[in-house]
């Protein structure tokens, strides 16, 4: 219970920052789009990441209302590089099972979209395979409605839940984050590497791009690269960083 009223305290003064973890064009090389990823700057305890609180703030509903705040901060952020002369970029924003059961999620993403101007393909949201399996039909009409707003849609983690491959081609979605899981086992001739290898031509198929997460070297970014992956976000390139740092590194690569 006090835990929970430190999260509301922090919501209303302010201590939620967004970091954000660039995700590069494997073909060109640049950097197309940034992941937001919440961190609470406790005013004792420092920077406490995601997964000791998230849990909690979902539980309590509290999520509902810090989503919208993720969500306005991240596409205001968004404007904000592109005001400052740096290349348009997409952003993508984490949705919790609590956010995408709440009646009013496609007008409350409508609304944030018309308050801040960001064009509704730069944004991306990211579920999780479980988030959408709980009522597949139900995820579909709520997808769909998402879609029709213009906005891009990923699967987050995927291969750790249980989505068959047969249902991809009914959720409308545009994009596959493979999990860091198999990324990270990738070596040749491996199982993760022909799990990947297969993800990767079936998403194509589709007609699904695919952004492969958690991505550490070289040789994963290679083979990769070679299997016709899209994108690759990790440690590689960067770790996720506060806006300023962002906005430097962008910079760099202009
Ligand atoms: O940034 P980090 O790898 O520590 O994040 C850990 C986990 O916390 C992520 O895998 C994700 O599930 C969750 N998370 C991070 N940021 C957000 C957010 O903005 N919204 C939601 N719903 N979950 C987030
Ligand atoms: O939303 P999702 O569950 O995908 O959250 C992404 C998480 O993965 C973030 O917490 C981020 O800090 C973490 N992450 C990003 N890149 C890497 C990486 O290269 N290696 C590892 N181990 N974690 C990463
Ligand atoms: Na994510
Ligand atoms: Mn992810």
């Amino acid at each position: 219970l006090r835990m929970e009223r430190h999260l509301r305290h922090a919501l209303e003064h302010d201590e939620f920052v967004l970091h954000y973890q660039p995700q590069v064009d494997l073909r060109t090389g640049r950097i197309v789009g940034m992941e937001a990823l919440l961190r609470w700057r406790h005013p004792e305890r420092g920077l406490i990441p995601p997964n000791e609180f998230i849990g909690l703030a979902e539980e309590t509903g509290l999520i509902v209302p810090i989503g919208a705040w993720i969500l306005r901060t991240a596409c205001m952020q968004n404007m904000a590089w592109q005001a400052a002369g740096l290349d348009e970029l997409r952003i993508g924003v984490n949705l919790s099972a609590r956010q995408f059961s709440q009646k009013n999620l496609v007008d409350m993403v409508a609304t944030v979209l018309q308050d801040t101007g960001l064009p509704p393909h730069r944004l991306d949201l990211e579920l999780t395979e479980s988030l959408v399996m709980t009522d597949v039909d139900h995820a579909i009409a709520v997808l769909n409605d998402l879609r029709s707003l213009g906005v891009q849609l990923s699967i987050d983690d995927f291969g750790t839940g249980y989505s068959s491959l047969s249902y991809l081609k009914r959720f409308p979605i545009n994009v596959l984050k493979i999990d860091r899981s198999f990324v990270q086992e990738i070596a040749p001739k491996s199982n993760d590497a022909a799990i990947s290898d297969a993800i990767i031509s079936m998403a194509h198929r589709l007609g699904i791009k695919v952004i492969a997460e958690g991505v550490e070297t070289e040789a994963q970014c290679e083979f990769l690269s070679r299997n016709m992956c899209d994108e690759i976000q990790g440690f590689l390139f960067s770790k996720p960083l506060p806006a300023k740092e962002i906005e430097e590194l962008l910079r760099e690569g202009q």
